[in-house]
């Protein structure tokens, strides 16, 4: 069997000498970047993975797209380290809050998304990640302890829904759903044309609602009514993240793969693996957790999957980086060898 699957590198937020050659050393094929800050800003902090911050709408001296030279030099800079940009996953937030939570000034926020969706097709770059969370990711600790002394995450909603309201009224499940429709039904035909595909990230973690505002991507059927009812098209799919998808249960987590796996609906895919499901799941290291991760590689590789593969959230491991450079070593030769493993097997 060819060979298909490659596996990437991701949660780059900065392309930085140092992380680009310690891409290409460990045999990556590429990169996805995360939230890259192309404007001087920092919205998420120092780092956008696991963060409860957030900017709110309003914030008017903020960039509001992505510049088509800007989008055009990453991925020359990227390609220079002999890696493929393979995608960009998620624009700061705040350019299209007023989407999600449908405010006043969504459609200027939508002729801008309009724009850098462009911009990313100018400038040859394939896939564009997006969620759907208008409070972005929570955890409730992110120093719980892990194997060997390692640190992890954990999300506990016993603990999350004592949150204050994160904007200024609650946000139901009908309106999140309005609004979805009404951005992606304006945003999805541009990306054709651009030549985009669009990928959707579940709703991490898949609760009905934090902060007041409602979660719709929180189990298959959600995505079952956005990809095929509200807006199906060759490019809308998704970015099956693995953790996110175990959080709403083992179970659920192989329905989806199947599903949407088998209908050619996956972009990439998050690898990593989790202990226990919503209300309660704690980020493992890829090894242990209850995802049976052969399982997922193999049935990648017989439904014909061409995607790539990135490793997601790692535990922190004493001593590392704020990128994780060990976590990261780990967890992308792990998924490397999985992969050659199990394509000889299937060959
Ligand atoms: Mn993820």
């Amino acid at each position: 069997m060819a060979r298909r699957i490659r596996v990437a590198a991701g949660s780059i937020r900065d392309p930085s000498d140092d992380i680009l050659t310690f891409a290409a050393q460990l045999g990556c094929s590429g990169i996805i970047l995360n939230t890259p800050d192309l404007s001087g800003r920092t919205p998420f902090g120092s780092s956008p993975i696991g963060s409860t911050y957030w900017t709110k709408p309003g914030d008017d001296d903020a960039p509001t797209h992505w510049d088509y030279l800007e989008l055009l030099q990453l991925r020359t800079r990227i390609e220079s380290y002999g890696l493929r940009l393979e995608g960009i996953e998620n624009t700061p937030l705040y350019f299209y809050q007023r989407c999600i939570l449908g405010l006043p000034g969504r459609d200027r926020e939508i002729e801008n998304y309009q724009e850098t969706i462009r911009n990313l097709g100018r400038a040859g770059i394939p896939i564009l990640g997006y969620h759907w969370m208008a409070n972005s990711v929570w955890r409730t600790s992110k120093s719980e302890p892990a194997r060997g002394g390692a640190r992890t995450s954990v999300y506990d909603h016993e603990l999350g829904r004592n949150a204050p309201l994160s904007f200024d009224r609650e946000y139901s499940e009908a309106e999140l759903w309005e609004n979805y429709e009404y951005f992606i039904r304006a945003v999805l035909p541009t990306a054709q044309e651009a030549g985009v595909t669009l990928a959707l990230h579940p709703d991490d973690p898949p609760v009905d609602s934090l902060g007041g505002v409602a979660r719709i991507f929180r189990n298959l059927k959600g995505f079952q009514r956005a990809m095929e009812t509200i807006a199906p098209a060759p490019n809308h799919k998704l970015d099956f993240c693995m953790g996110t998808w175990a959080e709403m249960g083992v179970d659920e987590m192989f329905a989806g793969l199947r599903y949407f796996g088998a209908r050619g609906r996956i972009a990439y895919v998050h690898f990593r693996n989790v202990r226990g499901a919503v209300p309660c799941i704690t980020e493992t290291f890829i090894d242990e957790g209850d995802v049976d991760v052969v399982e997922v590689m193999k049935l990648l590789v017989e439904m014909g999957f061409d995607g790539f593969i990135i490793d997601d959230h790692v535990p922190e491991m004493p001593g590392d980086t704020l990128w994780s450079h060990r976590g990261r070593a780990y967890a992308t030769g792990y998924i490397k060898g999985l992969l050659r493993a199990v394509e000889s097997m299937t060959a």
